[in-house]
Formats: C-alpha cells, structure tokens, sequence
C-alpha cells in the first residue's frame, strides 16, 4: 500500500457554522477543499493509531464520491476501520446511534440537511465525537485552526471501495465495513416505544402519511412505519432518497412541503402527518387540517413522556435552544426538574445529556430529541407521537388544545430573510447591538419593552463561553423577539426573526399565529428597521 503525501494550500473559509461546514457543491468540488478539510479533522481530533470511525451521509450529490475520498484518507491516517452505511447513507441519527453502539471514536456525517442538493445545490461534512453528538466549539475552532494552516493531506493510492454489498473489505491495513444503514437504528427505536400499541393504532384504521421528501429517512420509514408497525404502502410519500431530492427543498416546514401540507388539508385528510429533513434529524408534526409548532411539540413530548416506555421513569431535565419558545419552560416548572437554555444548534445539547442532566431537547427549527442518541431525531419525534396518540386516543388536535389549555399557550413564529446581501444582514445587527441603550421601556403597541441583550451561554458542564448568539429583545409580558443571522446558509447572509407571546386565554386559542402575534409582528418590524435596511418587504419563509 503506498502513502500519497499531497501539498496543499489553505482555504480561508473552512469554518464550521451551527451544523458542521456547508458550502455549494461546486465549492467542495474544487480540487483539495474536501480533502484540506478531512485532513484538518483528523489533524485536530488525537485519534489514537488504529481506531474506529462511522462514515455516512444523506445521499445527496457528491456523497458517494467523498466518501471514497474519506476512507482513503482514513487508511492513510492510521485508522484502523472504517463503519460505512450501505451506498453510503447514514441518516443523522442513525450515525449518532451507531457510533454510540459500537463505541467507535466518532463519526463524519455528510450533509447539508435541509439546504436543497444537487450538482447546483449544498454539500456538507461535519465531525461527531464518541458520544455521538456533533463535535463541541472548543474541537470545531481547532478544526478550523487547522484548516489555515495545512500545507498537505495524506491518502492512499488504491482504487474505490464498493459501498453496496453488505460485508468486510481492505483498504491497505485499514477494514472497512460495508452495514446495514437501518438495521441498528430501527432495533433502537424498537427499544424505545410500545411499537404493539403504534400496530394497534395503524391496524384499527388511524391513518397516517409521512413525506420523506425524497431524502434520506425514506429506507427508514419503510422499515419502521410500513415493515415493523404495518402501515399500509400509501402512508409513506417521498420515500426512494434521490441525489438532488428531486429538485426540492427537503426541509420539512409549510413552506417546502406543500404537498404534504395540501394533503393533510383536505376534507379526507389522513389523522397525522408528517415529514424529516434531508438528512433525517428535523420533524414536522400535522394533524388533520393542523399544525403543530416545533416549539408545542417538545412541550408536548415532555408533558407526555411518562406514556411512553423509555421515558416512563420521568426526565432529568430538558433543553431547548434560546429562540425556541417557553412552553418547555412551564412544563419542566410544573414537573419540577430543571430546564436549560442554550444557544442554537444540537452541539450545545450534547453535554448536558453526556452528564445526566437532560433527558429531553429541541429547538424551534422542526428538531426534537432525547438521550437515545446526540442529534435530534425525526422519525422518533414521529413515533412519540404516535406513541403518545396511541396512549391517549384523542387527534393531533385535542392533544395540543388540551396542553395549551392547561399550561397557557406560547403564540409562536419565526421569519426568515434568506439569501440578504450579508452587509445588509449586517447593518439590522449593528442597529439593534446600537439600540441596546434605548430600548428599555419603549412601548410598542401593548409590547414594552424589559431589556434587551446579545444572548452569551456558559456551558453548565466544560464552563466554556459562546458568545454573540442572538439577539433578544424581552418584553414585560414575557414576550420575545429574537433576532440572529443563521449558520447555516450558503448564499449571502440569513436573517431570523423570532416571535413569541404568551396567551393564557383559552378564549384565543383558537386563533391563527399569524393573527395572533400581528401587533408584536409590527413591533419587530420597527426595531428592526428591516424594510428599510434590507429593502425586503416579505420574509422568504414563515414557520
Ligand atoms: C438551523 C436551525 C438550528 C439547527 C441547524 C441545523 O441553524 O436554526 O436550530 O440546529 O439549522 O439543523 P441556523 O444557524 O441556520 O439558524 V440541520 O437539520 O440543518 O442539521
Ligand atoms: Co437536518
């Protein structure tokens, strides 16, 4: 086996955002991007000489090629065996759930989630370590450190490793091992809820449709929903994962799965619905004619939790990112455990539930999930719900009403301006940082104003500090606007508007989000000079 040495050049821009490095396709296909970045994680990450890693990805375009890429630079790293999802697919999920189980040093995980795929669309590539959780900031700065100063790579030179048969091969001193992408990850599932209760339900003519928009929950779903609880064929939608997801955007929301959406609208509407995201760790829940907020969800999910098996002992305590919601803070005060509040994407989760003190997460952009792995996980958002309707014999509805009448009702929205020319996105930032001062007691509309901040998170566990996470404007009420850029785009800069008010009033529950947070909405738009700093009068997408 011969070790090639290539000299490279540094990339500036290799540094990972909320989930990992996204770049378009075109970017990683430039000649030693991918290659300069791999390096940089192993050059970063001390694994010791022969250990074991998990590699897998949603499919998208370009999966199959860096992965051969990857393993040849594995083998010439020193690693001693490589787990590779059969054709190359893991979804999220499934790679956090089998690093876990067989202990490996941790996983690399491509995707871009829920950004469009393609040759025109988004690539991604991120590092989880042995807990199976996306890699924390202290590792994914050194990473970066890394990726500015490499002058050279290592791989060997051997030909491609066949990822579609089932079994053990050889690259040099290196195994790898071609396994079933979701066998272990169904078995989990299986362990977790009352999967006789879910069969009954399906079986006494509750119907349900699940869009895998064409990614990559599709082989799961069919397993899990159709083979296992025995859903009939037409429940699934979507589910054969495609190289660019068929041209659409698989992130599950009313914006981009309006077939779905149209579906569960209907007069005949099936009793649930539901959707994941390209790489299957996001969720969207839908009754008949019926939306569940993400936010509603985990509340839902934590008030419940006793009904379902693996959860039957109570929680520890639960998390949820900074822009989600509330409704998770007033559930764990009536359970009486404690409730964390960090800053946005799942890699902040990871710690809290490695030490014990969290058994339920999620946050407002459609991810939910629990200690069985350390990503969030849609399709076992999915079976909780089922699970959960299973146990209580009411719809989607009656649940959701039934919660905000007893907890009060967290009214809740999020707006996104995609794709802003980044100075743009940059002067709304700098105008609120610049309003800090002036804020407090302003009235808008009924909204006053309390206090105003850049949200900054100690870690409970390692201590560390992340600042500059968004900012909040908090209202006397309890209401919120939170304003961040995302970290996740490729185009330009993405601006997030979140709003939330709290309505104790059953009187109100009944009404549409949009309608209900109208004034604090104007609020928003005020502070935030968006119109004018932006020129956009729309959002690109509501949720
Ligand atoms: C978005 C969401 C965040 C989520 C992240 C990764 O990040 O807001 O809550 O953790 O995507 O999700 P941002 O920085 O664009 O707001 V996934 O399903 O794309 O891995
Ligand atoms: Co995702």
């Amino acid at each position: 086996m011969s070790v090639l040495t290539i000299a490279t050049q540094a990339f500036l821009d290799q540094k990972p955002g909320t989930s990992g490095l996204r770049k378009k396709v075109t970017v990683f296909q430039q000649t030693h991007y991918l290659e300069n970045f791999v390096q940089s994680i192993f050059n970063s990450i001390n694994a010791p000489q022969g250990a074991t890693l998990v590699l897998g990805g949603d499919g998208r375009y370009y999966n199959r090629t860096a992965i051969q890429i990857i393993l040849k630079m594995a083998a010439a790293n020193g690693f001693g065996k490589v787990l590779v999802g059969q054709g190359g697919i893991l979804s999220t999920p499934a790679a956090s759930c089998v690093i876990r189980k067989y202990q490996t040093f941790g996983g690399i995980i491509l995707s871009a989630s829920h950004n469009p795929g393609g040759i025109d669309g988004d690539f991604g590539i991120k590092f989880n370590g042995s807990n199976g959780g996306p890699a924390t900031e202290t590792v994914t700065d050194a990473i970066f450190a890394a990726s500015k100063v490499i002058t050279q790579y290592q791989l060997v030179d051997m030909p491609d490793v066949s990822l579609d048969t089932l079994g053990v091969s050889q690259l040099g001193a290196m195994t790898v091992e071609v396994i079933d992408a979701v066998s272990d990850y169904a078995e989990l599932m299986a362990s977790l809820f009352d999967f006789t209760a879910i069969r009954d339900l399906l079986a006494g003519g509750f119907r349900i449709k699940f869009d895998a928009m064409h990614a990559v929950t599709g082989p799961y779903a069919t397993e899990i929903l159709q083979h296992r609880l025995g859903a009939s064929a037409d429940s699934l939608m979507n589910a054969v994962p495609l190289e660019d997801f068929g041209g659409g955007h698989p992130d599950p929301n009313l914006t981009y799965a309006p077939e779905l959406v149209s579906i569960m609208h209907a007069d005949d509407a099936p009793d649930f619905g539901a959707a994941s995201d390209g790489d299957g760790d996001r969720n969207m829940i839908l009754g008949k004619q019926f939306f569940v907020t993400p936010s509603d969800s985990l509340a839902l999910l934590a008030a419940n939790a006793t009904l379902i098996p693996a959860y039957r002992g109570g929680l520890a305590g639960v998390a949820r990112s900074m822009p989600t919601s509330a409704a998770v803070d007033r559930v764990a005060l009536a359970l009486n455990i404690p409730c964390y509040e960090t800053p946005t994407g799942w890699k902040f989760f990871g710690n809290l539930m490695d030490a014990g003190k969290v058994t339920l997460c999620g946050e407002e952009s459609f991810g939910t999930g629990s200690d069985h792995v350390r990503e969030k996980d849609g399709l076992w958002a999915v079976l909780f719900w089922l699970n959960l309707i299973a146990a209580r014999r009411q719809t989607v509805a009656e649940i959701v009403r039934e919660h905000w009448a007893q907890y009060g009702r967290n009214v809740y929205s999020r707006y996104d301006y995609e794709a802003l020319p980044t100075a743009d996105a940059q002067a709304v930032m700098a105008h609120l940082l610049a309003s800090f001062a002036t804020l407090p007691g302003q009235q808008f509309g009924k909204y006053c104003v309390q206090h105003s901040d850049d949200f900054s998170y100690t870690d409970p566990v390692d201590g560390s500090v992340s600042t500059g996470q968004g900012i909040r404007i908090l209202f006397v009420d309890g209401s919120r606007i939170i304003v961040r850029l995302s970290g996740t785009g490729t185009e330009g800069a993405t601006l997030r508007i979140y709003l939330e008010a709290y309505d104790v009033d059953v009187a109100n529950h009944h009404l549409d989000a949009q309608v209900a947070l109208a004034e604090l909405i104007q609020a928003a738009l005020q502070i935030t000079q968006l119109q004018q700093l932006t020129g956009r009068e729309q959002p690109t997408v509501i949720t």
